[in-house]
C-alpha cells in the first residue's frame, strides 16, 4: 500500500504525549487513513511568527505517522488565510459576489505561500507516495510541486460547493485556479451538482475539454473529477449521544426546559449558515402560532469563527442584535424563545443536545455538505427521532430526502416546516428517520476516505479513448 501524504491548511498536531489533537469527524476520519497507510500530514501549524519567510518545519513522528507544521508570518496569514481564501474564495464559493474583496495583494500572497508550501513539502515526499490536499486554500499546491518535479499522484478535495462559471468568471485569477485544479489526478467535490458547475467552468470557459466519465483534458494534462460526498463518523456519534444523555450540560439543559420542546441550530458564525434567515422564520412561526408561547425554545450555539474578517464582525453584531429583538418582542417573564450561545459545546454534548431536540434546523444559504445536518440524525433515538428541517442548498440535502426540505430564503415556508416538525406524529418521524439513517451509516466518513483514495490510486488507463 502506498504511503499517504495529507495536506490542509490546519494540521492537528497531537501532544507531546501522543494524545491525539484531532477532535472533528474529519480530522479523526484522515489521522486513521494516515495511520493505516503510514504516512505525513504536512500543513500550517496555525501559529503566527514574527520570521520574514516560511523557512522551516517543525517535524514529529507518531508511530508510523509524521506531522511537519510550518508557522506563518503576519503578513502571509493577512494576505493568504484572511485575505485570499476567507475574503475572495469562501464569499465567491458561496455565491456571495457582494461579500468579495479582490484585493491583488492578497491574490500574489496567496500564490506565494503555496509555492512556499510546495518548496518546504517537495523534499518530503517519497516516489510512490499519494498525495491528498484539502480545499480552496492550497488550489496552487500540485502545480507547484509540478514545477519542482513531483511527479505523484496527487488528489485535492473541495469541501465547499463549487460555483457556476458565470459567477467564478468574475475572479481576476479565474484561470490560474483553474489551471491550479488542473494539475491534480484527481479533483473531488461534494455533490454531482459542483461536479456539473465544474464541468461548465473548465468546458464553457474554454479552460479545456470533457473526455467523458468525469476524465479532462486541460493544459495538456488529464485528470478526472468526480462528487465523494463527505460523512461523519456515524458509528462514534451514535454512542455518543446515546451517552450525551448524562452528559451534565444535556441534564442542566432538560431540566432548564420545564415543558418546552427543544429545537436545535449548530453552526459556526458564518454568513454562508443562514443564521440571521432561521432567528426570522423562527421568529415567524412563534408568531403563527399562539400554542408556541412558552412551548418551544430554540437553542442556537454558534462559536465565533473568522473574528479577523470584517464580514464576520459584522455579522456577529447582527445576528446578537436580531436574537435580543426577537426576545424582546416576542419573550416574557418565564420564557425565552431564542437561547443564543456564542461559545464552543463539547462534542458529547452537542451530541446529547440534538439528541433531546425535537427538531434540527440545518437552514444554510449555501454549504458545501454540512456535517450538523448527518450528525442530528445520528443522534437521534430511533423510536422517538426528531425531525430535520434542511435547506435546499446544503450538499446535504442530495441524500437526506427524508429531511423537511426547504429555502432558507423564504422565511414563511420555512415557519411552516418548524411548525409541521414540532407536530409531526411519531409513525411519520419514524418513517423519515428509517429513509435517511441507513445512508449515513453506510456512507461514514471512513467510507468517504477510502472512496477518494482508491480513485486516487487508479492510473490513466481508465480514461475512455
Ligand atoms: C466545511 C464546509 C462541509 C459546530 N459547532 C460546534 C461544533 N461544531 C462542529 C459540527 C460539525 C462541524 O463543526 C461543522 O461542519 P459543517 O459541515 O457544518 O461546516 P463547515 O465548518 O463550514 O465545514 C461544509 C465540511 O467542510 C466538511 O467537508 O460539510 O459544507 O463548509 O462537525 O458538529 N463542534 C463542537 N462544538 C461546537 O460548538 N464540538
Amino acid at each position: 500500500m502506498a504511503r499517504l501524504v495529507v495536506v490542509s491548511n490546519r494540521v492537528p498536531v497531537p501532544s507531546a504525549k501522543g494524545g491525539t489533537a484531532a477532535a472533528g469527524g474529519l480530522a479523526v476520519a484522515l489521522e486513521a487513513a494516515l495511520r493505516s497507510h503510514g504516512g505525513l500530514w504536512f500543513g500550517w501549524s496555525g501559529k503566527t511568527s514574527t520570521d520574514r519567510e516560511i523557512e522551516w518545519l517543525e517535524i514529529r513522528d507518531f508511530g508510523n505517522v509524521t506531522y511537519a507544521v510550518a508557522d506563518l508570518n503576519r503578513r502571509d496569514v493577512d494576505e493568504y488565510y484572511t485575505g485570499f481564501a476567507n475574503r475572495a474564495l469562501w464569499p465567491l464559493c458561496h455565491y456571495r459576489l457582494d461579500l468579495t474583496d479582490f484585493s491583488r495583494k492578497d491574490m500574489a500572497g496567496y500564490f506565494r505561500v503555496n509555492r512556499s508550501f510546495a518548496r518546504l513539502l517537495a523534499p518530503l515526499i517519497r516516489p510512490d507516495d499519494l498525495v491528498w490536499v484539502h480545499d480552496y486554500h492550497l488550489i496552487p499546491l500540485a502545480a507547484e510541486l509540478r514545477h519542482m518535479g513531483v511527479k505523484n499522484r496527487i488528489g485535492y478535495f473541495h469541501h465547499i460547493p463549487w460555483p457556476p462559471a458565470d459567477v467564478l468568471s468574475t475572479l481576476p485569477v479565474a484561470d490560474t485556479i483553474m489551471r491550479g485544479l488542473a494539475a491534480y489526478d484527481l479533483v473531488g467535490f461534494q455533490t454531482s451538482y459542483d461536479v456539473e458547475n465544474f464541468t461548465g467552468c473548465m468546458v464553457r470557459e474554454g479552460f479545456g475539454r470533457a473526455l467523458g466519465n468525469g476524465w479532462f483534458e486541460s493544459y495538456g494534462h488529464r485528470f478526472q473529477a468526480g462528487a465523494f460526498p463527505i460523512g461523519i463518523d456515524t458509528e462514534s456519534f451514535v454512542e455518543m449521544a446515546v451517552e450525551g444523555a448524562k452528559n451534565p450540560i444535556v441534564k442542566r439543559t432538560r431540566e432548564s426546559l420545564h415543558d418546552c420542546d427543544l429545537v436545535i441550530g449548530v453552526d459556526r458564525l458564518d454568513y454562508s449558515k443562514g443564521i440571521g434567515q432561521r432567528i426570522e422564520a423562527f421568529s415567524r412561526f412563534c408568531e403563527m402560532s399562539p400554542s408556541a408561547k412558552g412551548q418551544v425554545t430554540l437553542l442556537q450555539i454558534t462559536p465565533k469563527s473568522r473574528s479577523d474578517v470584517p464580514e464576520y464582525a459584522t455579522m456577529q453584531r447582527d445576528v446578537a442584535e436580531l436574537t435580543g429583538r426577537v426576545n424582546g418582542a416576542l419573550g416574557d417573564v418565564d420564557w425565552t424563545p431564542i437561547r443564543y450561545v456564542n461559545k464552543t459545546m463539547n462534542r458529547n454534548a452537542l451530541a446529547g443536545l440534538y439528541r433531546i431536540a425535537k427538531a434540527g434546523l440545518v437552514t444554510p444559504l449555501r454549504d458545501g455538505m454540512n456535517l450538523v445536518a448527518k450528525e442530528y440524525i445520528a443522534a437521534q433515538d430511533p423510536n422517538d427521532p426528531g425531525v430535520l428541517v434542511l435547506s435546499r442548498f446544503a450538499g446535504a440535502a442530495r441524500e437526506l430526502d427524508g429531511a423537511l426540505i426547504v429555502n432558507p430564503y423564504d422565511i414563511e415556508a420555512t415557519a411552516n416546516a418548524i411548525g409541521r416538525a414540532i407536530s409531526m406524529p411519531v409513525e411519520a418521524r419514524r418513517e423519515r428517520f428509517q429513509s435517511m439513517f441507513p445512508k449515513i451509516r453506510d456512507h461514514d466518513v471512513s467510507w468517504w476516505c477510502r472512496t477518494f483514495l482508491d480513485a486516487l490510486s487508479q492510473d490513466e488507463s481508465a480514461i475512455p479513448t
